[in-house]
């Protein structure tokens, strides 16, 4: 045996191993149990001496050769396959991802607490699940009013209820500060009622202002104020008088048709005008209810629904698109 020869091929067939299945079979063919160098080492015994130590050296040097270099290639073989995993193609363009945005109802929300933050009023916000006396007793709504009624209110088993406006915060609010105060509520109210203007949930912001003097016209002075900054400057506001349990005087706002400007058109039925909030002084009656001094204080207080204020500014005849959640509405406020 020539083993100058077979070093070759082994070496010749080594340099053509390309991957771990290769790199197995080469180690069985050659290292194995019943591999080519094992079995040589094996006959060694039939050899004179001196022939099987000379070729006996030789072989064992070969074999521990072929072993490292098999433990070497393997290494490689393995950090090749980790990089080609790694590859990168940077030339490639980036994914386009869609970004989200607020729901519209959110944006105008955030929208009018802003004009009212510059004014120096602060937001407060609460609890939806409400009490009759926070809700009704003590806005010195009567046990008569219709607002009462189950048809309206939606009442829980344990005889709370979902608040049907924010005003239950601000007499919280009330209970829990000392006046002067200037305050916002935002948030969610419940009604039950359900057609193309009506929601059983929908939003509102109340605002309220109490002081050592705050007169009637520093109302109507804020709501137009607020008017011309929500709907444009040249908003034209008018005042007619009206009534809540809970204000004395009270009033109604209503704005310049923002379409027809108060020609008369289809969106404001022909009026020339829309209704916006309605507003008035802060009744005696809740004043005592949260144990203000009546000789002391004064105040004006306001409500508005969110949705109303948002169709008229966005143009949307459905109440109902506010709730459904389309794609195309929700991405049409970007
Ligand atoms: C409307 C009218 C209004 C108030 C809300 C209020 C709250 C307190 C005391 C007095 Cl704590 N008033 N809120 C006053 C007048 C009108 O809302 O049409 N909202 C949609």
């Amino acid at each position: 045996m020539e083993i100058e020869k077979l070093r070759e091929e082994i070496f010749e067939e080594f340099s053509l191993i390309k991957n771990l299945s290769e790199l197995e079979a080469f180690r069985v063919k050659y290292l194995g149990k019943k591999g080519l160098l094992t079995s040589y080492l094996k006959e060694l015994k039939n050899l004179p001496l001196e022939e099987r130590k000379s070729l006996g050296r030789e072989l064992n040097e070969l074999k521990e050769k072929l072993e490292e270099l098999l433990k070497q290639k393997e290494r490689e073989i393995l950090f090749q396959e980790e990089d080609r995993e790694l590859e990168i193609d940077l030339t490639l363009t980036g994914k386009k991802r869609d970004l989200g945005n607020l729901h519209p109802l959110t944006q105008v929300i955030e929208e009018l607490s802003q004009i009212f933050i510059r004014l120096g009023f602060e937001v407060v916000t609460g609890p939806e699940i409400e009490s009759d006396y926070y809700n009704f007793t003590a806005l010195n709504i009567p046990e008569w009013h219709p607002a009462r009624d189950m048809q309206a209110t939606f009442y829980l088993k344990n005889g709370a209820l979902l608040r049907t406006h924010t005003s239950p915060m601000q007499i919280r609010a009330m209970l829990e500060r000392t006046p002067p105060l200037r305050i916002i509520a935002p948030g969610k109210v419940y009604r039950c009622d359900a057609d193309i203007r009506h929601s059983p949930m929908f939003h509102q912001i109340e605002g309220l202002m109490v002081d050592e003097e705050v007169s009637f016209s520093d109302l109507k002075g804020i709501l137009t104020y607020f008017a011309q900054e929500t709907f444009g400057e040249k908003t034209k506001v008018r005042f007619r008088p009206s009534y809540f349990p809970f204000t004395e005087p009270s009033l109604e706002m209503d704005i310049g048709c923002v379409i027809c400007e108060t020609k008369g058109c289809r969106v404001c039925g022909g009026s020339g005008w829309l209704e916006i909030l309605g507003a008035g002084m802060v009744h005696p009656e809740v004043f005592k209810a949260v144990n203000y001094d009546i000789s002391k204080w004064q105040g004006f207080a306001f409500g508005l629904g969110i949705e109303r204020v948002a169709m008229i500014k966005y143009e949307i005849e459905d109440i109902r698109l506010f709730f459904e959640n389309h794609f195309l509405f929700l991405n049409s406020f970007k």
